[in-house]
């Protein structure tokens, strides 16, 4: 088995319905598929549609896997960068099934996980973060993650990152002729072009990693840890936010002891929420295993709603429930229920009541409190991005500190270095490619 394979798989959803689309990609690609048509394939056009009739064995011609649409693409102008034929068949899963094997038969292989896109980065019509953001974008649940794969797909940060190669790269050579040629009369003060390139491009590279976090977000979905004493209405909110009877609401203190969960797209974002086990110093033996999940998902928290009943100041309550350890640093809107019967509390961030109209408000304060509309739409969508990200910012920061401290150029050569190779590992242009592509593409589904 190798890259050079000519591999197929069936790119649509496997599941009966009225199209299937299968793709076979690669060197063979013509001449396996001239054994299943009647028709020269030599004399098909490309990227023009053809209606033909596809046989299991041109020999015997009672053999009709099924009648198609099939597509032919040259390597320059297809997805891999190899030569393709795409398949628009019936969606029964028999004639699937039949092509495929058909398709083997005749010399194809069936494509691994990604294999479609690993081509097409071999063959350099991708570089690694548009191949990801593919992934991304195939994997994307709200409207807001779909529009930043997309972006991130146009190539607009990876065109960054390759500017910033660029600038890297010449400095370092500037250094060598520097280095190498100390009397060239020309030589350009080194120290002040790294003044001039390095901090600049720390700060966008701040940019690009704050977009990068947050798009990971946009991904991940964002987490809203519900808390607050038993009986305060944490449940009747969940309930309410996700509009559905999920989780029991009794007057008895203590009802909820498992993390009850949920998720909700709130304009284009997606939040999961997470109601827990009430709080209280008191509890049974059951309760207290409760009350540790409770402190287990805080941790993990991007924001946390803190339910308070009465009209207890904030503060207070935190310390009555114990967490302000874990809640420090950590975004946090106070909620007072129950409006109904204790009217609005002047401590809280809102007062809310169960038979309120919506929750607007109350999406408006977390939306608020995340600062999203501060959310750059530039950045990477995956965690590898994101990690060599903050790698590359420490790095150009480790420079600027030595520009302060006045250390020599060739101390700071080596960090130039340094910077650049991060870079290198997004783009995927670096030696250790097969360590870099396996952790890409093992998350891609069969046929993309
Ligand atoms: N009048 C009124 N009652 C409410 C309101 N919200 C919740 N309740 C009632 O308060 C009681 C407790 O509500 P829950 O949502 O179960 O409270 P909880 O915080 O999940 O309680 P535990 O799971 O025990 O920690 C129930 O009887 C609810 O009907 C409200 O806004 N107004
Ligand atoms: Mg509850």
């Amino acid at each position: 088995m190798t890259v050079f394979d000519t591999i197929v798989a069936e790119c649509s959803f496997p599941a009966k319905s009225s199209l299937s689309i299968i793709r076979l990609t690669g060197k063979d690609a013509f001449n396996i598929f001239q054994n299943i048509i009647k028709r020269d394939v030599s004399k098909l056009e490309f990227r023009k549609t053809h209606y033909l009739k596809l046989y299991k064995d041109i020999n015997d011609l009672n053999t009709i896997i099924d009648h198609a649409v099939v597509v032919l693409y040259d390597g320059k102008h297809s997805f891999a960068g190899e030569d393709t034929v795409e398949f628009y068949v019936h969606g029964s899963r028999v004639i699937v099934n039949e092509l495929i094997e058909t398709l083997i038969h005749f010399g194809a292989r069936r494509a691994l996980g990604g294999e479609f896109s690993q081509k097409a980065y071999l063959n350099g019509k991708l570089d690694l973060t548009e191949a990801e953001a593919i992934n991304q974008l195939i994997n994307a649940r709200t409207s807001k993650s779909k529009k930043f794969a997309l972006k991130t797909l146009e190539g607009d940060s990876s065109k960054e990152i390759k500017a910033m190669k660029e600038e890297l790269n010449y400095l370092t050579a500037q250094i060598e002729v520097d280095i190498d040629y100390p009397e060239y009369e020309e030589s350009v003060d080194i120290v002040q072009r790294i003044q001039e390139v390095v901090p600049p491009m720390l700060n966008k590279a701040k940019e690009l990693l704050k977009g990068s976090r947050q798009s990971t977000y946009l991904f991940n979905g964002i987490k809203v840890v519900i808390i607050g004493e038993p009986n305060v209405g944490k449940s009747t909110l969940l309930n309410k936010i996700l509009n559905q009877d999920k989780a029991i609401v009794t007057s008895i203190p203590g009802t909820t002891r498992d993390i009850v969960e949920g998720e909700k797209e709130i304009d284009g974002i997606l939040y999961k929420f997470y109601d827990t086990a009430g709080i209280r110093e008191e509890a049974g033996e059951i309760e207290k295993i409760g009350i540790e999940k409770t402190y287990k998902v805080l941790k993990d928290a991007d924001i946390i709603l803190l339910l308070i009943e009465k009209g207890r100041k904030i503060d207070e309550e935190i310390d009555n429930l114990e967490v302000k350890s874990l809640i420090e640093n950590k975004p946090c809107i106070y909620i007072s229920t129950k409006k109904d019967l204790v009217g609005e509390n002047e401590y809280a961030d809102i007062s809310i009541s169960k038979d309120d109209e919506n929750l607007d408000k109350l999406y408006k304060l977390i939306q608020e409190k995340l600062n999203i509309d501060e959310y750059l739409d530039t950045g990477f969508a995956s965690q590898r991005d994101l990690d060599i990200l903050e790698v590359f910012v420490e790095r150009l920061e480790e420079i600027v500190r030595d520009l302060k401290d006045g250390l020599t150029v060739d101390v700071m050569e080596s960090g130039l270095i340094e910077a650049t190779r991060c870079l290198d590992q997004m783009l995927g242009v670096e030696s250790t490619l097969e360590d870099i592509y396996s952790t890409v593409f093992k998350y891609f589904c069969v046929g993309k």
